[in-house]
């Protein structure tokens, strides 16, 4: 086992891989930002290092101040969180080039997952369901157009170096074929460097639905089963469930076996997340995400498992040391993406905590780096907590989240602490009756209304 693991990461994430890393007994040591030297992961690591300043490509993402501080520190091991270096496969290369684990899947793996392309190839070949569309990349414009003719308008133009929505162009008719085309490879190589581009048939009103799988390095695979991340608003996640109010436990059974079965022939390692829409009862592929991802604690909550230290076991080698049968699935776990925004405009609300009160209570879990007196810093993601509950029913833990977040103070600063009682209030959120399309409309409505 480890003896000591960088965090190469800040905010809520770096505790919560702090916190598995004091339970195995193991040394921590956090990195920051001259903008982080007041934060709470820097006070509670045993040990950390400045890596230079607060823009995140000169800290966050300087893979030279991060290696250096491991070497200086004698860690043997980095786990990089989520977001800045998690998916970057370069990274986790040098990582083990100077004689160190990277917490998380191969390089290899995550080169492979990170071209949309190379993904969509290599889970069709193990037998995953996927959306209809080309079969690789789209080179030109009479390529495109006899791939639409096949699978039927409208169609979507996704960028291989994409993800996360980005560089996506639907095209509703051949009229509108070119156009979307052109601004697809244009846009794709602006903002990636990399302007291949591939085809699929476009879905009107699916669910966002992801499944989590940990993997050992002797090829034992089981899934935690799933999450519903369907309420985002501009690919950003709102709110996440598991289990989905969509999906029975035989609908995830079959999901999760043919997931695990394409992952073992794969030859996976550490967490994934293999990313699906959901629409008229059948599943297809569309991403993977080779990272823990912010809402793993839905998860956790829902499966009684501690999926960071998993991650830690097995990147140092150990066996899962159980099987599917042992994954157990109880209740219902809501999470609430708490950020420092305002809850009508967005707009992002750096500034200074003067008072913040967590709630706690059965079933209530607050994942955050937030105290009073801390100053919200304007250069990261505004997330500032995650409040998740468990409860035994769907309802329950509706129920136990309004009670929650009405118990949540923070001043100071603005949060959307608000808009996530609104939503928990709502009719047609309580009947688990939505797609990804539910939360634009219902921002929409509540600005038309106030
Ligand atoms: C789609 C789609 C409809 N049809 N693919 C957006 C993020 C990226 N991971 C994939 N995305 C989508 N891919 C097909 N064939 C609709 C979306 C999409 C979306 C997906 C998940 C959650 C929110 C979304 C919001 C808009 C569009």
């Amino acid at each position: 086992m480890f003896q000591k693991i960088l965090i190469a990461n800040r905010g809520e994430i770096a505790l919560r891989v702090q916190r598995a890393c004091r339970e195995l007994g193991i040394a921590t040591v956090a990195v920051h930002s001259t903008a982080d030297a007041e934060a709470m992961h820097v006070r509670l690591a045993d040990e950390s290092v400045c890596i230079g300043p607060p823009a995140a490509k000169d800290s966050y993402l300087n893979i030279p101040a991060i290696l250096s501080a491991a070497a200086i520190t004698g860690a043997d091991a980095i786990h990089p969180g989520y977001g800045f270096l998690s998916e970057n496969a370069g990274f986790a290369d040098m990582v083990d080039a100077h004689g160190l684990t990277f917490i998380g899947p191969t390089a290899q793996h995550i080169a492979m997952m990170g071209d949309k392309i190379a993904a969509k190839a290599a889970m069709k070949e193990v037998g995953v369901p996927l959306v209809p569309g080309s079969d690789g990349a789209v080179p030109d414009l009479e390529t495109a157009s006899s791939v639409a003719e096949r699978i039927g308008y409208p169609v979507l133009i996704k960028a291989a170096a994409g993800g996360g929505g980005r560089g996506m162009k639907v095209a509703q008719d051949k009229e509108g074929l070119e156009e979307a085309y052109r601004l697809a490879r244009t846009e794709a190589r602006a903002a990636f460097g990399n302007d291949a581009v591939y085809m699929e048939k476009y879905l009107d009103r699916p669910r966002h639905i992801e499944l989590q799988v940990m993997a050992d390095n002797h090829g034992n695979v089981v899934h935690f089963g799933e999450r519903d991340c369907s309420l985002q608003r501009r690919h950003q996640k709102l709110l996440e469930e598991a289990g989905s109010p969509a999906i029975s436990p035989a609908q995830r059974d079959a999901l999760g076996e043919t997931a695990t079965t394409a992952l073992r022939r794969l030859g996976y390692r550490n967490a994934g997340t293999l990313e699906f829409l959901y629409q008229d009862g059948h599943f297809a592929f569309i991403e993977m995400n080779t990272r823990l991802q912010v809402e793993h604690p839905v998860t956790e909550m829902l499966c009684d498992v501690d999926l960071v230290r998993e991650q830690i076991r097995l990147a140092a080698g150990a066996e899962l040391g159980y099987g599917q049968r042992d994954v157990t699935f109880s209740g219902h776990a809501i999470e609430c993406r708490i950020t420092a925004e305002d809850p009508h405009s967005f707009t992002p609300t750096p500034g200074r905590v003067t008072m913040f009160h967590a709630p706690g209570g059965l079933g209530v879990r607050i994942d955050s780096a937030l105290y009073a007196g801390y100053f919200v810093p304007p250069y990261y993601d505004s997330l500032v907590a995650k409040l998740i509950v468990h409860a035994p029913t769907r309802q329950d833990a509706i129920n136990r989240m309004r009670r929650a977040l009405d118990e949540f103070a923070v001043s100071g600063i603005q949060t959307t602490i608000p808009l996530h009682r609104e939503i928990m209030d709502d009719p047609s959120f309580q009947a688990g009756d939505y797609t990804i399309h539910w939360l634009e409309n219902f921002v929409a409505g509540r600005r038309a209304a106030t």
